[in-house]
């Protein structure tokens, strides 16, 4: 009986020893359950297009470098809700790295072209939280990444909204986990305060999103805290009432890559407001942002390696970057607050006004419901005086698609066709200019 016993309790404490602690928001941070501040150490991790968590051997060897670099997140943008994730998962945890997954895929994300929020979008996202809520190291869920980047695109945000609403309402219903659910911004320096503000808006926090994040390219090469622009970033979210950071940084040019802003991220200016960063991206590709490679550049029509990219094996570091990140990482550890001494004292942003091709939506208009696409024909025969409650994001309540919507199932398809690396576009503020970076996937298409 005795021995039986201490058995058990071996097990137990086994149990609790390598259970990971669950993420969770407060006011404008997050939590582990065991009550201390988290910051994101990420890497976006996407080495091939449908899922990369279903490998095993390639998660541990991809998840003891990173442990070793000293991350403690990954960005999945594309899973497949049907695999069996649960291997990889238990990996990531052991190594003590936390996942953020998107939700949409490629023929269910938000488009900014033609903006509708539909049933089958709505069980596709679905399908992918009741997968990965399961795990206690799933930390976070994206609605969206980048779908818009223009100021008359803004009429897409009520979309990404009532996803994310409806997601929230979803998790909730199931009595799943408080699993934070948020969006991965562009970063559009005309469109970026009032889209983040948008947001976060409004007095029902159940229609708000639970975190913001933003993808961003400004930092190059030797910078500064005031000459990057992550002063301006950090100037607009001061009084932000949900957690912010970085779902992507940061430039590659010029070469290598110090990641010398780790520094300002996790240093005193910056760290009082955000909640760290994710590096794009781990796997080197034709687009160079790779932290690590599996081997040397090889012919594209071999197996695993379209575009001559190598996709298993064992990660080998690219030097100096890879070092240099995780030399940064080393000695870059905010302790941040713990939860019982944080009161959360900011409350939701204003809703932006409505401000042609700037901000084309009217303050805390209602969301859409769900089986919505927006009628441009109804807007655009609105005078831009717009400032009472339905008109900046009028939506045609039919289930029928309008006809832009074409449209937007075909730069779906041409996404794909033209092969995107990253599934991610990077767009750095508009005074830098537009950099879309697309390569990749040719093998699958
Ligand atoms: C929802 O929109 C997608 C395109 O994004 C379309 O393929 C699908 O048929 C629509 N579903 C419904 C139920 O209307
Ligand atoms: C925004 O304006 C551009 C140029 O006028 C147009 O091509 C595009 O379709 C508009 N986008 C939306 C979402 O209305
Ligand atoms: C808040 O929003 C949710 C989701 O749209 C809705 O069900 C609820 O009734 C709203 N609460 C209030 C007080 O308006
Ligand atoms: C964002 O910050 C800039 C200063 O960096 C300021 O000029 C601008 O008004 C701010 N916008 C909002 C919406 O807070
Ligand atoms: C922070 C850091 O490790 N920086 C190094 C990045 O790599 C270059 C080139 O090897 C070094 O000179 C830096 O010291």
């Amino acid at each position: 009986m005795r021995s039986s016993l201490s058995v058990a309790c071996g097990i137990a404490f086994a149990a609790l020893a390598s259970a990971i602690p669950t993420i969770s928001v407060k006011g404008s941070k997050f939590f582990t359950s065991d009550g201390n501040q988290y910051f994101v150490r990420g890497i976006a991790y996407q080495l091939v297009p449908e899922d990369p968590l279903i490998d095993n051997n390639q998660c541990q060897l991809d998840a003891s470098l990173m442990k070793t670099l000293g991350a403690n997140a990954i960005r999945v943008y594309h899973v497949d809700p049907d695999a069996d994730h649960q291997d990889c998962m238990k990996t990531f945890a052991d190594a003590g790295i936390y996942l953020f997954v998107d939700l949409d895929t490629f023929n269910t994300q938000i488009e900014q072209t033609s903006p509708h929020w539909n049933e089958s979008q709505y069980d596709a996202f679905a399908k992918v939280m009741d997968e990965f809520q399961q795990f206690d190291n799933t930390a976070g869920f994206f609605v969206g990444n980048e779908v818009l980047t223009t100021g008359n695109g803004s009429v897409a945000a009520p979309y990404v909204k009532a996803a994310a609403r409806d997601m929230k309402a979803y998790r909730n219903s199931k009595n799943y986990r408080n699993i934070p659910v948020g969006y991965s911004a562009a970063d559009i320096s005309s469109l970026r305060p009032n889209l983040q503000n948008y947001l976060a808006c409004g007095t029902n926090a159940s229609e708000a999103l639970d975190f913001f994040s933003l993808n961003a390219y400004e930092w190059c090469g030797e910078s500064s805290y005031q000459v990057s622009g992550y002063e301006q970033l950090t100037q607009n979210i001061t009084e932000y009432n949900i957690p912010i950071f970085f779902s992507e940084v940061g430039c590659n040019t010029p070469k290598p890559r110090t990641f010398d802003d780790q520094a300002a991220i996790f240093g005193s200016e910056m760290s009082q407001y955000w909640s760290g960063v994710m590096i794009y991206e781990w796997i080197e590709e034709s687009n160079n942002y790779g932290l690590i490679q599996y081997g040397p550049k090889t012919d594209p029509t071999a197996t695993n390696a379209p575009d001559g990219y190598t996709r298993t094996g064992t990660p080998t570091p690219i030097s100096p970057d890879f070092q240099n990140l995780s030399n940064h990482w080393k000695t870059l550890t905010p302790s941040g607050v713990s939860e019982s001494a944080y009161s959360p004292s900011n409350s939701a942003p204003e809703c932006p006004a409505y401000t042609s091709m700037a901000w084309e939506v009217s303050g805390n208009v209602a969301l859409p419901t769900i089986g919505q696409t927006f009628d441009a024909q109804a807007t655009s025969s609105v005078p831009a005086s717009a400032t009472s409650g339905a008109t900046g994001t009028r939506a045609s309540s039919s289930g029928s698609r309008s006809t832009g919507s074409s449209t937007g199932t075909g730069a779906a398809a041409s996404a794909s066709q033209t092969g995107m690396a990253s599934p991610s576009r990077q767009i750095a503020g508009m005074s830098v200019g537009l950099v879309t970076v697309m390569l990749g996937f040719i093998w699958w298409l």
